[in-house]
């Protein structure tokens, strides 16, 4: 595995797609017992390398993988952002679904060591440019059948984002950098129901999805939060208040994020040359250890100081937060 991952330029970044990076996913994708890898990549938007792929590594089983990325079908050039992995059609094989700026992917796994583009095919197809960036499968409704959760980072465009030192928003301790995402339009959460033939309906609107407050969504995680049998989701977010849906047990979900106090970021901007950044955090049995904060924990609050400017993570109830 020494392919490096490409991500935007060597010398300079100059929009936000450029910064973001990707992810990883481990998947037994042959059920031979031994975990593959599959690596996302990005690309460059002048002269990208020949190798500016996603990579599927098979496990050699003692220790080491082999690149199986062409012979799977899996080749492919784009800004990928996250992934996740899922037997969404039941057939005992994991397939992929890969979120990217531009178009999201569906990856049916074919049993054979090979995958197919089944992204129109499964509905799932944008006609609007979008840039999707966490992703997760999850069986809402508990039919038995995994449906599909993704976020929206930001709404960019090549051709109409600002450049480096264009705005407020392009400019960090007075150097013109990437803008966003502040200064962007939000993206927004989808949920897409399996109707269990291959095929997946938009349903975020019915499932009171599409309502939740504008964010800039990023990595999605699904599980039972509050163990009552149905599963939840929350989505970590950049610069907004990260989102916590929980399900009503009814097809529908109410987004309690703040009043769960799953997450609240608080971005506080003095005036050039310094910009303060604060995030405060708020979970019920919260840990937090960072670089920053290597001590941190539930029971031992602790102000840390960033190379980035001043970062204080607290831990405490919501209540006290407000
Ligand atoms: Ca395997
Ligand atoms: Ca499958
Ligand atoms: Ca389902
Ligand atoms: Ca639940």
């Amino acid at each position: 595995m020494h392919a490096p991952v490409i991500y935007g330029g060597v010398e300079q970044t100059k929009y936000i797609v450029e910064t973001t990076g990707c992810g990883c996913a481990f998947i037994d994708y042959d059920n031979d017992g031994w975990m593959d890898i599959f690596i996302l990549s990005g690309t460059r938007l002048e002269n990208p390398p020949d190798g500016a792929t996603n990579r599927l590594y098979k496990n050699n089983r003692d220790g080491t993988f082999t690149d199986v990325t062409k012979k799977a079908g899996l080749h492919s050039v784009g800004w990928a952002c996250g992934v996740c992995v899922g037997d969404y059609n039941n057939d005992g094989f994991d397939d992929i679904f890969c979120t990217r700026f531009g178009q999201n992917i569906l990856y049916r796994n074919n049993g054979d060591g090979t995958f197919t583009d089944c992204t129109r095919q499964a509905g799932l197809w944008s006609p609007e440019q979008r840039w999707g960036a966490g992703c997760s499968f999850v069986d809402y409704d508990r039919d038995g059948n995994l449906d599909l959760f993704f976020s929206n980072y930001v709404q960019f465009s090549f051709e109409q984002a600002p450049v480096p030192g264009q705005n407020n928003s392009c400019i960090w301790l007075g150097i013109p950098v990437a803008c966003g995402p502040r200064g962007l339009p939000t993206g927004r959460p989808w949920l897409y129901r399996n109707n269990g033939d291959g095929t997946f309906t938009d349903v975020s609107e019915r499932a009171g999805i599409a309502q939740a407050a504008s964010s800039y969504g990023l990595t999605v995680a699904a599980a039972d939060f509050d163990e009552d049998g149905w599963p939840d989701i929350y989505v970590a977010c950049d610069a907004t208040p990260s989102l916590l849906f929980m399900n009503n047990r009814d097809g529908t979900f109410s987004e309690e994020g703040i009043l769960r106090g799953a997450g609240i970021s608080i971005f506080l901007r003095r005036t050039s040359p310094t910009i303060g950044t604060f995030f405060i955090t708020t979970m019920e049995r919260p840990t937090f250890r960072t670089p920053q904060c290597p001590h941190a924990s539930a029971s031992k609050p602790v102000t840390c100081v960033g190379a980035r400017g001043l970062w204080i993570w607290i831990t405490m109830a919501i209540q006290t937060c407000l």
